[in-house]
Formats: C-alpha cells, sequence, structure tokens
C-alpha cells in the first residue's frame, strides 16, 4: 500500500499553478525526438496556455493532440519562436500528445520518442 502511493505520487507531479490571470501556463520544448516536460498536469475547466517551439535545426516537429472528448483538438507546427496554444480541457483524464511528423519509409517521430501525457485533473 506504501509502495503503491509512492509509485503514485512520483508518477503524478502537481498541476500547474495558475497565474494572477488564472491560465494555466506552461513552455513545452520539442527536438529530435522529445518534448520537455513530457508530462503535463493540468486542472479540468482552466484555460490552459503551452508555449511550444522547437530547437534550432532542419527537421520539422508539430504538436498534435486528440482529445475531443475532453475538447482539446490541436494540431501546430512548431518554429524556434514560441507558439501560443490555448484551450480549455474539459474532462478529466489523460491523453496522448506527440509528433506526427515522418518521412516516407521512416519510422515516425512519435515512435522515435516524440509523445507526451497531458493529464487533466478534476
Ligand atoms: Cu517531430
Amino acid at each position: 500500500m506504501l509502495c503503491a502511493s509512492v509509485a503514485l505520487a512520483q508518477e503524478q507531479p502537481a498541476p500547474v499553478k495558475p497565474d494572477a490571470d488564472g491560465v494555466q501556463r506552461i513552455r513545452v520544448i520539442s527536438g529530435s525526438y522529445f518534448f520537455k516536460p513530457d508530462r503535463i498536469v493540468v486542472k479540468a475547466n482552466v484555460p490552459v496556455e503551452i508555449l511550444a517551439s522547437r530547437e534550432s535545426g532542419m527537421t520539422p516537429h508539430n504538436l498534435v493532440i486528440q482529445a475531443k472528448e475532453a475538447g482539446v483538438m490541436v494540431d501546430e507546427d512548431l518554429a524556434t519562436d514560441p507558439k501560443k496554444i490555448a484551450f480549455t480541457p474539459t474532462k478529466a483524464g489523460k491523453y496522448p500528445f506527440y509528433c506526427s511528423k515522418k518521412l516516407p519509409f521512416m519510422a515516425g517521430h512519435r515512435e522515435k520518442g516524440m509523445e507526451g501525457v497531458l493529464a487533466v485533473v478534476p
């Protein structure tokens, strides 16, 4: 029981602290082939702004979240200048985010590790 709760505590960091205007802001950096952080915890029904960018280089990356049930549909190409991605998740749950870029006959970026979890808590 103790072990289980310790494991759970490690797996579930505290939600992003909202700014004074009530928006949960988080900076996400992408690169070949990662997202940092790869785990984002936010509260449901509170506005979220992800400020997302990619490292310099030739490789294109994007940020995709397909969580229709939570009202979150994101598909944004990322640049070295941070891009603001705003949404308000309406339903608790764990939703994957990933990069959908892929060259023909190659493993996609998601398979190479460009994947994370958006955890929405009540
Ligand atoms: Cu990518």
